[in-house]
């Protein structure tokens, strides 16, 4: 079964990347220090036994959803990708996530008292729910374009999936509908071959996922969604487009995954369909973070007492958030509670 691997080339079909200032560049590179930090830490707190429920890490593929983020506006709407849980893409938009480590630790603090596991939203920093369901932010995602479009209030959606939710028919009506009325919507697929437990080429027929914008009139960009600043080239081009109301604009980080789906669960270990020594190589080559910090280094944008600096400043914050939610009781809802939140009288 042949895996994929992260292009190491752009191609974009309909658009030349704008390019990143210094400002931004390190602003991203913060970001992914961040992003990447809080996952290793929600692994630890999952392998702890902290967290209630279930982990899927963004590993070597944080850097898309840190690009999706960083040039959002705090007014932007966002439907953040499950992978990483939507942390890099949230805290890089603004969000303080500390809340949302305390939901996963099941706490009275937790921005949605502790209750929710999986299923929460942050609607003051405008991400309108987050689902277990495959694909459910599609069509919120016209929804939102479409009141954004009629309110004519200058705000855009960053609909970030994986390439598996494109298997979900909601993505094409989605793409049709976004199309047709050109709605300020960014359809941001982070690809990095899997889907659950399956190779994306078992159920895809083709060698990249967006292709299919073309079908709907949609201009599309192909980037390696493990180069941080090619990433962030994207989001840009993509938010200048959309904002300008040229209607909606899909962009594809080819990305790769080199663990398991889920923090716990096998790596198909012992089948054909996961090369486990490839995975480990994966692993020690593919940091984006230390392909970013070489970049910014050689172009003297960075030294490494400064690079040193915002991973102290990241561990701290991890560890503030965690301090935060220890410090909140656990959620202990009563049934009658539940109950009531569950049925309707
Ligand atoms: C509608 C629906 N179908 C199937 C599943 C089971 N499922 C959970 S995650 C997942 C894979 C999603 O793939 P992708 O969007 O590429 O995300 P990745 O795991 O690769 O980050 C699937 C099929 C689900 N949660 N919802
Ligand atoms: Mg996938």
């Amino acid at each position: 079964m042949k895996q994929k691997t992260a292009s190491t080339k752009s191609k974009n079909s309909h658009l030349t990347s704008a390019s990143l200032s210094a400002e931004q560049k390190l602003l991203l590179y913060r970001n992914l220090t961040r992003a990447m930090t809080l996952d290793r830490l929600m692994v630890r707190l999952l392998q702890a036994g902290s967290l209630l429920g279930f982990y899927h890490d963004s590993g070597i593929s944080a850097a898309a959803g840190v690009a999706a983020g960083s040039f959002l506006r705090q007014e932007d709407i966002m439907f953040p990708h499950s992978r990483g849980h939507g942390i890099g893409h949230m805290i890089s938009k603004g969000i303080n996530v500390a809340s949302y480590v305390a939901e996963h630790m099941g706490r009275e603090a937790g921005c949605c008292k502790g209750r929710s596991s999986y299923h929460w939203s942050y609607p003051d920093d405008h991400v309108h729910g987050f689902s277990g369901n495959v694909g459910a932010g599609f069509g919120l995602s016209v929804g939102w374009g479409l009141a954004a479009r009629n309110k004519r209030s200058g705000q855009i959606v960053m609909s970030c999936s994986g390439d598996g939710s494109y298997g979900n028919g909601r993505s094409h009506e989605a793409m049709l509908m976004t199309s047709i009325w050109k709605l300020p919507v960014i359809f941001w697929c982070e690809a990095n071959g899997m889907v659950q437990h399956t190779n994306i080429d078992q159920l895809f027929p083709g060698p990249d996922i967006s292709a299919l914008a073309a079908g709907y009139g949609m201009p599309s960009m192909i980037v390696d969604g493990e180069d941080l600043f090619a990433c962030g080239e994207a989001a840009l081009a993509a938010i200048a487009h959309t904002r300008a109301g040229k209607g909606p604009f899909f962009v594809e980080c080819k990305t790769r995954r080199a663990g398991g789906h889920a923090v716990g669960l096998p790596n198909l270990e012992g089948t054909a369909l996961r090369d486990q020594e490839l995975m480990q190589e994966w692993r020690a080559t593919g940091d984006p973070l230390k392909r970013a910090s070489e970049r910014l280094i050689a172009e003297g944008l960075l030294t490494l007492a400064q690079a040193e600096q915002i991973q102290a400043d990241a561990d701290k914050e991890g560890a503030e958030m965690v301090a935060f939610s220890e410090a909140s009781p656990r959620a202990l809802p009563s049934i009658e509670e539940l109950e009531a939140a569950v049925y309707a009288d």
